[in-house]
């Protein structure tokens, strides 16, 4: 009985897999195992005999099965250890840079945008493309006939024969976003409004179709100083410089009073611009204070709210930012030329991380 009891713990211990160690199983306590036959011999021996082997029988069958499920066990747990290291991923990894697709720079500046202005406080407002002459200009305080219609090259919509209501119009600024957010969550409210807008114009610097991003500030006691510190903020972090100088110059906007139109010192050298330095000055963006029959329009009382407006190209600042020459090979989707400019398609903008890298 030592000498099966050797046999088959030695072999258990050594069975390389659970296809093994069911065969050493079947061999010694199957039906006809060598075990199971010992202990039908049982039958054949007298009491005394029987006292002492059926136990001892016994206490070895209990403590192979025993050593076959302890084995099993650890064969369980080696082949997940080896499944774990075989397929062991590090999360903590870059992703690879595959550069299959790439951002566009106007996806990535409007980005970085609105990562700036999320840190000021602004929350992201967005509206319909095809707006009601109302929205897009009367609200505005465009009145219909006022001469800036006309320098809006406004793309109309097409109407029905004998359809005397105003056409709708392709947005021409994002301005109608604005009224519109005004008009449902009322004062005080702090927003930009980027997205894409629509004027009937194709020349070296302008397509028909661009991007802006206008903001609005609306509280009590709000004044220019508010919107000088906003824009000089943008411009710092949009830049990424130190210090920058704004320029304000008196302006007209049917829809601000007083309008300013702000210029930025900067620099050109080898085509090579740099913010902050030097003794050019470059125009960046319109801004002013909200006329009050604007806020009125848009349901917000003149004589208890006021506060700031301004827009800026993105487009523009795309091309300023990251030294892209023409403007119109923004829009040609061509590949080269996307996967030159573009950005990887997981390096999202943010103040902490960094805008751009
Ligand atoms: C500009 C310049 C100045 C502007 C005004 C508004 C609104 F809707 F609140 F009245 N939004 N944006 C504004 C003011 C836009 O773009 C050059």
């Amino acid at each position: 009985m030592e000498e099966l009891r050797q046999k088959y713990l030695t072999a258990i211990a050594d069975a390389a897999d659970e296809a093994a160690l069911e065969q050493i199983r079947i061999t010694a306590l199957g039906k006809k195992g060598e075990v199971s036959l010992k202990m039908r011999e049982l039958g054949r021996m007298s009491p005394e005999e029987r006292k002492i082997a059926g136990p001892a029988l016994n206490a070895l069958k209990n403590e192979l099965n025993a050593a076959l499920a302890a084995k099993k066990a650890a064969l369980a747990d080696a082949a997940l250890d080896a499944r774990l290291r075989a397929e062991w991923l590090d999360v903590t990894l870059p992703a690879r840079p595959r550069r299959q697709g790439t951002v566009h720079p106007i996806s990535q500046v409007t980005e970085e945008v609105i990562a700036i202005f999320a840190e000021m406080g602004f929350a992201v407002a967005e509206g319909p493309q095809i707006e009601t002459d109302w929205y897009n200009f009367d609200a505005l305080n465009i009145p219909p006939h006022h001469p800036a219609r006309q320098e809006f090259d406004t793309f109309y919509m097409h109407r029905e024969e004998g359809d005397e209501r105003p056409p709708h119009v392709l947005r021409t600024h994002t301005s109608p976003v604005q009224i519109r957010a005004m008009e449902q969550q009322g004062a005080p409210i702090r927003i930009i409004a980027p997205g894409r807008v629509y004027r009937s114009d194709y020349d070296q610097t302008h397509t028909p179709m661009f991007h802006q991003v206008e903001g609005l500030a609306i509280d009590k006691g709000i004044s220019m100083a508010n919107l000088k510190w906003v824009l000089e903020e943008f411009c710092r972090a949009f830049f990424e410089v130190e210090e920058v100088e704004l320029r304000f110059r008196a302006s007209h906007f049917p829809f601000t009073e007083p309008s300013a139109e702000v210029d930025l010192r900067c620099s050109w050298q080898d085509g090579q611009l740099k913010v902050g330095e030097g003794d050019d000055w470059m125009e960046i963006l319109g801004s002013g204070m909200v006329h009050p029959k604007v806020l009125a329009a848009a349901g917000v009382d003149p004589a208890e709210w006021q506060g700031f407006a301004f827009g800026i190209g993105i487009d523009r600042l795309a091309m300023l930012k990251y030294g892209i020459p023409d403007l119109r090979a923004f829009f040609d989707s061509d590949l080269r030329w996307l996967s030159h400019y573009g950005f990887a398609a997981l390096d999202v903008p943010t103040m902490r991380a960094g805008l751009s890298r």
